[in-house]
């Protein structure tokens, strides 16, 4: 198995030039929204959301691909995270997430992948939990991949930045890696 980096950074999900896909915390229909949605969308341009169309609906945990428009990556990845209490088991359709948009970016190819913290705004999925979740998901899904190389996690504050930073140390398949 090659080594896969796992990493996060603070920043804008729509502004990571290196990264051959970002994923979007989209919505089942896959139509610009707030947020992650809005910023992904809006730096997209109009042709992203024509593109999605024929992509919706997706359920929760799923996840579609579709070309990054006018984005400096090369595709977009749209996946749907659970309403946190309402879509249930929410941590196991939060972690299908995850799951899905790294195997489904590997299937393409693609060596390297940026996430934002999907469900933690709109949806209200408890920023800890969801940090967990994600970082679990990576861990149990890593011995599958073999074109992707580097997984970023991308938070919007400093705060949410140190709990991401938190989990991925206490993660027992990721840290010391
Ligand atoms: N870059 C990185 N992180 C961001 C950005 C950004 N540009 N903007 C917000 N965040 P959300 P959800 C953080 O609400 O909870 C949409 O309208 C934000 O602080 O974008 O999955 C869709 O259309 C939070 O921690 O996604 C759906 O209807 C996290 O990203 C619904 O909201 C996710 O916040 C999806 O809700």
């Amino acid at each position: 198995m090659m080594a896969v980096k796992v990493e996060c950074v603070q920043g804008n999900i729509a502004a990571q030039q290196d990264m051959d896909v970002i994923v979007n915390a989209a919505n089942a229909q896959l139509l610009p929204g707030s947020g992650v949605a809005g910023a992904i969308h809006s730096a997209a341009g109009p042709g992203l959301a024509e593109e999605c169309r024929a992509l919706a609906p997706i359920g929760p945990g799923e996840a579609v691909i579709s070309s990054g428009h006018n984005l400096p990556n090369q595709h977009v990845i749209h996946c749907l995270g659970p309403v946190y209490g309402v879509d249930e088991p929410s941590d196991r359709l939060l972690s299908d997430c995850f799951r899905n948009a790294l195997l489904l970016a590997d299937r393409s190819g693609l060596s390297s992948i940026a996430f934002p913290a999907i469900s933690t705004g709109v949806f209200g999925y408890p920023l800890r939990d969801a940090a967990a979740v994600a970082m679990k998901a990576v861990a149990d899904t890593l011995d599958n991949l073999n074109s992707v190389r580097l997984v970023r996690f991308v938070l919007f504050s400093d705060q949410d930045l140190s709990v991401f930073e938190d989990a991925l140390k206490r993660d027992p398949g990721l840290s010391g890696r």
